[in-house]
This record gives structure tokens, sequence and C-alpha cells, in this order.
């Protein structure tokens, strides 16, 4: 396989004014009947004429009704087309029970259905797949089935078909098609312009029925905000949402026909937790803003992913901010900045606008998606909040209807506004975190008081293909505390524009910084401060991310000072016992206070010192400091616990949850000294929030067997919370054991290797199990690519996906490197690799 460039993009030859589908649906040979209307782009002297094609068999083809023969190779279709306008005519036949790579038309316990994003339009016909190709689509589709869906708003329908129209012109990515015994949970919503739209959930009839509720509740509120926030109103007459259980992501914004993972979409109290509920209504959220943010306005080529998904991110994070905490939020998005972070110091860091690619479905990465929302949140934070709604009121105003690119955004931002930093730009084509360094300097003055400089620094590491980076403009929010906590001067946004920068204050007393509140920009910061004013942050900083971040450097600092033979010692434990006994903030912020760095932060933090972590000194270190935890809080853990313990009836909100978390993170310590109350905990649980709480808390502590065992016969009919046991067993195995466990379970027969929840819940465990995964004897790494090899052969996106889990291997010692390495090279050795998978392997290996 080829690497495509972004250097490389031409426009397409021919644009497409109407597309017209049918489908005669049959597990085994489904035959798709296409009428496509070609017409000269006149941005282009190029004719060349080429459909792109990955699997269909030509039955036939006609050029204006006559009939032509094309020449059909691997990728695609060619012919010799007439100069003008003309109609193309396709009947294809396509096998959706073989294809078990989850992309183009598959079926899934019965049900027909797609994913075309990014490249599997290609697989169910002959069409130039690209997403600066916009057109309406029609579709019939022809199926004994009770229930036969597609884009857009219902046509006629009758016995054995029904049509669909989409009139808004979209690329074939956005492409859906769902076609089942399904039954709906329905709802309607009347925009703010009057018009009502027919909304449902769609599942397998049978229990998932009574699961839907809240995904129906989070879309409208979801609908409502997006008209509130950014004046967005809904545009077709139905929306409809199929929760999917075979499905190699999240979810799917297809226009008017998401199409979602059911365990990002059915949720009850008794089979979902806490977490699942605030995921659900997050994705909900995200798919249902792509419809502006991704289909409206959508990308001209792949490497603009990040223009739809950094903004569409970052629209869904705004929407939690406002409907659940704030702060507890912005918490919750740097940690996931922190896989991001991983992602930039290893083999595979990339831009957030890439430059190249193998396979393109390797680049939906938590540097497009996650760093691309903070790139926004800059922006938005440089020209303030009213420059940000003007300027995406340009956005749609100018675009609506056109693919566009990163060039667009920025100019938009330009005119609306005047005010984008000049190299903002490199945001987008410079890979690696920025280490920003600061420095200060106190100088007395004589008549009290004195003067305060502040200096900041930036370097951005090289990163492959990278070796120099320049400077980017840093947004750094900034607070000076007093003694007392007390705010010295307003908060400011310091602009770091330049390698370096000096700001200077008149205080009455030398300040404490705290920099970077709010995690204003995704950067490491750099800082000598000593536990002492980590601990006076943790205890004072007004700004709820500074605080947190501050106990997490002073865990992660004792962590790797523990790693190296240190013991604990008591500012840690104090400072969370302080935390955990005060009742001014709120219970989720202090849920999170009390979790400690993973094993993996840990690791990190002591590579960028220059160290092979031992992952084995790791992990003991993090069990005694845990287990030092739980003895300096063990007087107040019982009454923590029975304060936060909800007794209302069941609501996933944010006050319940936060509850919930703080209660679980109790019992979590709790279990170390005695494993009583979680096994009550367990018996009495009234929803699976509490449930795996206990279960977690007592595996965690080394108890556990009975209740795991008692957790699968109860839940052995539900998928989805079976996968929870497969996933627990593995993550709290003995680091020794960790393979070994992984590699039993994927023998079960409950294991089903054409379900990629499964296979994450094994294996995504696997390499959760820091210690495990990385044991000194290699079995992590082998069980891992034997596992890897095996569902490359299926179904190669998951299989390169999962594939990531070695992208820290560099980091460790020689011995370990080799044992990584040569599982890395037998990957790569293996016959009928798939593209993908040889993309990330070796991107990784090298
Ligand atoms: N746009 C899809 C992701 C498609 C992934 C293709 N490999 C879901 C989302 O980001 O909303
Ligand atoms: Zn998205």
């Amino acid at each position: 396989a080829q690497a495509v460039h972004l250097a490389d993009y031409a426009p397409p030859p021919w644009l497409v004014d109407e597309v017209h589908l049918v489908f005669r649906l049959s597990p085994q040979a489904t035959r798709v009947l296409s009428r496509i209307r070609f017409r000269p782009n006149p941005a282009t002297e190029d004719r060349t004429f080429r459909l792109d094609g990955d699997g269909p068999r030509l039955v036939r083809c006609a050029v204006d009704g006559a009939e032509a023969a094309p020449e059909v190779r691997e990728a695609g279709l060619t012919l010799t087309p007439p100069d003008r306008p003309f109609l193309f005519e396709a009947e294809v036949e396509i096998d959706p029970e073989a294809n078990t790579a989850l992309s183009g038309l598959y079926m899934s316990n019965g049900m027909f259905c797609t994913q075309c994003e990014a490249q599997g339009f290609r697989r169910i016909t002959f069409y130039p797949d690209r997403p600066d190709v916009m057109a309406p689509f029609t579709v019939r589709i022809e199926s004994d089935l009770p229930v036969l869906l597609s884009n857009g708003n219902p046509g006629a329908a009758g016995k054995g078909f029904a049509e669909w129209h989409d009139p808004h012109p979209k690329p074939a990515y956005l492409f859906a098609l769902v076609a089942g015994d399904l039954v709906p949970q329905r709802d309607t919503f009347v925009t703010s312009d009057g018009r009502a739209v027919d909304l449902a959930v769609w599942t397998r009839p049978g229990p998932d029925e009574g699961r839907c509720a809240f995904a129906i509740k989070s879309l409208k509120t979801a609908m409502r905000w997006d008209e509130a926030a950014y004046d967005l109103a809904y545009d077709l007459d139905v929306f409809n949402i199929v929760a999917v259980d075979d499905f190699n992501m999240g979810a799917m914004e297809n226009k008017g026909l998401n199409v979602f993972n059911s365990s990002v979409v059915l949720a009850s109290p008794a089979t979902a937790t806490d977490d699942q509920f605030a995921v659900i209504e997050a994705v909900v959220a995200h798919e249902y803003f792509h419809n502006w943010t991704g289909n409206r306005v959508t990308c001209r080529d792949w490497f603009q992913l990040c223009l739809k998904e950094g903004l569409t991110v970052f629209r869904d994070q705004q929407f939690s901010e406002d409907v659940r905490s704030a702060a507890v939020e912005r918490i919750r998005q740097a940690l996931a900045m922190r896989g991001q972070f991983r992602e930039d110091a290893g083999p595979l860091a990339h831009p957030v606008r890439p430059e190249s690619y193998v396979a393109v479905d390797n680049f939906y990465t938590a540097t497009v998606y996650e760093k691309g929302a903070e790139l926004v949140r800059m922006l938005k934070s440089i020209v303030g909040d009213e420059g940000y709604r003007d300027a995406l009121r340009l956005y749609f105003a100018r675009h609506d209807g056109q693919a566009v690119t990163i060039e667009d955004w920025l100019q938009v931002f330009r005119d609306a506004t005047g005010t984008v930093p000049e190299h903002f730009g490199r945001w987008y084509s410079q890979a690696g975190t920025p280490r920003v360094t600061a420095e200060e300097e106190w100088e007395p003055k004589e008549s009290g008081g004195g003067t305060y400089t502040l200096r900041l620094a930036q370097e951005t590491p090289p990163t492959p293909g990278q070796p120099c980076k320049a400077p980017m403009p840093i947004p750094v929010r900034t607070g000076l505390l007093g003694a007392d906590g007390s705010e010295l001067v307003e908060e400011r946004v310091l602009l770091l524009e330049e390698a370096a920068g000096e700001w200077t204050f008149d205080l009455p007393e030398r300040p404490v910084p705290s920099l970077l509140r709010g995690f204003s920009a995704p950067v490491i910061l750099r800082r000598e401060a000593d536990d002492a004013e980590r601990a006076f942050l943790l205890a004072n900083d007004p700004d709820p991310f500074a605080r947190w971040e501050a106990g997490r450097r002073l865990a992660t600092r004792l962590l790797c000072r523990m790693a190296g033979g240190a013991r604990a010692d008591d500012a840690l434990p104090q400072a969370l016992r302080a935390l955990a006994t005060d009742d001014a903030p709120d219970p989720a912020f202090r849920a999170l206070c009390l979790a400690l760095p993973s094993e993996d932060d840990v690791a990190q933090a002591l590579h960028d010192d220059g160290a092979a972590p031992d992952p084995d000194a790791v992990h003991a270190a993090r069990e005694a400091l845990r287990l030092a935890v739980s003895k300096a809080m063990e007087d107040v853990l019982p009454g923590l616990r029975g304060a936060m313990r909800v007794t209302a009836p069941y609501r996933p909100d944010a006050e319940q949850s936060g509850r919930r978390a703080l209660w679980g993170a109790a019992l979590g310590y709790e279990a170390l000294l005695d494993a009583a109350p979680a096994q009550a905990a367990y018996c009495e649980a009234t929803n699976l929030t509490e449930e795996i709480a206990a279960l977690s808390a007592l595996l965690a502590a080394g108890h556990g067997a009975a209740e795991a065992e008692d957790f699968r016969e109860r839940w052995s009919d539900e998928r989805l919370v079976l996968d929870r046991w497969f996933s627990l067993q593995v993550r709290f195995a003995a680091p020794e054991k960790a393979a070994g466990t992984a590699e039993a379970l994927a023998r079960r027969p409950e294991f089903d290797l054409r379900n990629p929840n499964r296979f994450r819940a094994v294996f995504g465990a696997l390499a959760g199990n820091h210690a495990g995964f990385h044991n000194a004897s290699g079995a992590g790494y082998d069980t891992m690519a034997d596992w890897l090899l095996k569902l490359d052969a299926l179904n190669p996106q998951a299989a390169a996906r999962m594939s990531t889990t070695f992208e820290t291997w560099r980091r460790f010692d020689p011995d370990r490197q080799a044992r990584a390495g040569a599982a890395l090279d037998r990957i790569l050795a293996a016959k009928d690799l798939s593209p993908d998978l040889r993309e990330m392997a070796g991107r990784i290996r090298d």
C-alpha cells in the first residue's frame, strides 16, 4: 500500500450532482444498483475518470444508457468518459456476511448495517470515495426485514421496500443503511424554528428496548444546547440512532442516521455505570453536533480530519461542562490529554494535521481528536468569547455545504476578529508537546513588597520526521497567590509567542505562582517547585484544575522517588486526608484528587527524567503508596463512605455520580485494610456502579474471587456487562499472571474475535495492567502479538488500533526492549499482514 501525501492534493476531476442507489439485500449476495450523475469539475482540466472500489464484483455498467466496459482493478474502476455531464450506472454484488472488517456493509446479530468513514463506501460500490465530492442521495432498500433505514427523510415505503431521500449534499463517508428486526423508542423534538422532528433509538427486540431512555434524553438536551449555544438547529424531519453490537469504534455521525456501538447508547442503572452514562451523554451529543461540524461543513480531504473532530470534541466538551460540573469535566479532559502526551512522546507522534498516511483509519487519534479540541479552546481563549462566536457564525455562513481546510478555518478567525496570532497555524503542523519552563525572581523593595519577574520559555522536542520546531503561541493562564491563599493580582492570560518571554508584577509579598490554570494550553509545565509548595497549592489554589494538578504532581514525584527505593513520606497521605474530610469541594472533585496517577503516568514521568522505568518497581511503589494513604485515612474512611452513600432512587447525574465516585474511592482504600465493607457493599449494591466499585475494590486488594464468579454467572446473558467481567479479570491479575489470564479468557467460548468490544475488554485490559503487560518474561508482549495477528486476519482496523499498546516500548530496559522488539518483528514478518497493522507496527518499531 502506498502513502498518500497532503502536498499531493488535487481537486476531483468529476463532481456528482445526484446519486440514486437501490439495495437488494441478501446476507451473502446483496445487489447494489447505482445511478450517478457526473459533471466535469470546472476547477480543473484533468478529466481522468476513476472510481474507488474495494471488493464489489461488477455485474453490469453503463454510460448514458449504453453498456460500457470499464477496466476494473484492485483499487477501482476506470473508463474513458464523454466530455460532458453523463449518467453512470452500475450493478455490483457484495457479501455482507463475509465482511468481518466491519467497514462497508456488514452483518451484526442478523442486522444489516454500514460503516463508511473513512473509506468504507468503496467496499459497497464504485464511487469517488473522497470527502470533497458531495451529492444528494436517494436510496431504495428492498428486503423482507421489517425495518429499513437510510439517511435523510423517509419517502415511499411498502411491503418489502422503503425509500429515503437526503436533500443535503454529502460525501459518501456519511452514507448509512440499516435493516433488521428492530424496535424504536420514539420521541419528538420541536426546533427553535418550530419544526417537529421525529426521534428514534432503534434496538433489537428484548431487554435492550428498555435501555434507550437516557440516550433520547441526552439527544434532546444536546439539540436544545446547540440552538442556544451556537444558533444551530436540526435540518431534517427525522433523526434516527441505531444500536449495533459489533462496531469498530464508539459511534458514527451519518446524516440523520447515527449508528452507535451499543456500549455507548444502551444504559440502565443495573447494566451501566455512572461513567458509562456520562460517556453516552457525551457521545450522543458529539455525533449530533457533527450534523453541522462535519456534515454541513465537511473536510476537503482526510488530512483535515481535525477540522471536524477537534471542533466537535470541543463542542461536546463545552456541552458537558454546561450540563455537568465544568471544573470536574476539565480535569477529565486533562486526564484524556495524558494519552495524547504519551502519543506525542513516542514513535506515533504526528501533527494535529498529519502530512501523510497509508491507512487513514490509523489517524483517528488522541492527537487529532483531543489535541485538536485543545487548539480550538486556545483559539477561543485568545480571541475571546465574542470573537469566537463571530468567527463560528462566519464559518457556517461562508462554508455551509462545502468541504474545507484548516486554512479556511483560520481565515474565518482572521476575518471575523483580526487578532489571530501570526504563528497559530504551527499548532496544526508541528507534532510534539511543548515544554514550558517557568523561572522567577523576587526583588524586595525597601518600602515593602517587591517586584516579581516571571520568565517563561518554550521548547518542543523532536518527533519522527520533525527534528526542529519553531515557537508557537501559548496562552498561560496565571494567578499569583499570597501566603494566606488569596489572589494578589487579578488572574491573567500570559501569551508566550516567542521562544521566551518575561512579565513583571509589583506585589505586596512574594507570591506562589499558579500557572497554566484551567489547563490553558496542551503543554508540559516545568518548574522547580518543592513538595511544600505543591501541598500549598493542593490546599489553597482557587482554580480547581491547578489544585488537582498540584496534587497530581506531588503524587507523581513521590511515586518516582519510591520507585527508586525511597519510602512513602507523609505529605501526600496527609494532604489527601485533609481533602477527604473537607466538605467544601464537590465530591466528584475530591474523588479525582484521591485517585493516584497510573503506573503508566509514573513510567512516563521517569522516562521524562531520563530514567528507564522498572515496571515492577513502579507497581510496588504505587501499591505501597495506596496502602500508606489507606492507613493515613483509616479512621475517616468509614465516615466518608457513610456520608457519601446514596440512598435516593438512582439518577446518573453529576451530583449522584460524584457522591458514588467518592464513596467508591473510600471503599477502595478501605478494602486494603479490611475486605468486609467491600464484600458487604457488593452484596447490597443496587446498581452496576456500586457493584463494579465493590468488585474492583476487592480485586485490587487481592480478594473477590467468589464475587467475581457470582458476577459472571449473574451477567452471562448480558454482553456489555460481561465485558466488564472479562476486563476486570485481566486488569487486576497479578503482573506475572496477566498474560496467561488474558490468553485463558480469549479461549473461553464467550470470547468472540468478531466482536471488538470483547477484544478490547480483554486486550485493552492487558495493556492497562502495566506491570503485567511489561512483565520481564515478555509474555505480555507475546500474547498481545499473537492475538493482534489473529484479529488482523478478520478486522485490520481494530487490530491496528490495538497495536498502539506497544507505543511505549522504547522507554524500558534493553531486555524488555528486545522482547517487545521481537514481538513487533514477528507481527511485521507475518504473511498477509494488513496494510493497517503493517503501517502501525512499522511506525512503532522504527
Ligand atoms: N467520525 C467517527 C469516527 C470514524 C472512525 C473511522 N475509522 C466518529 C466520531 O468521531 O464521531
Ligand atoms: Zn467525531
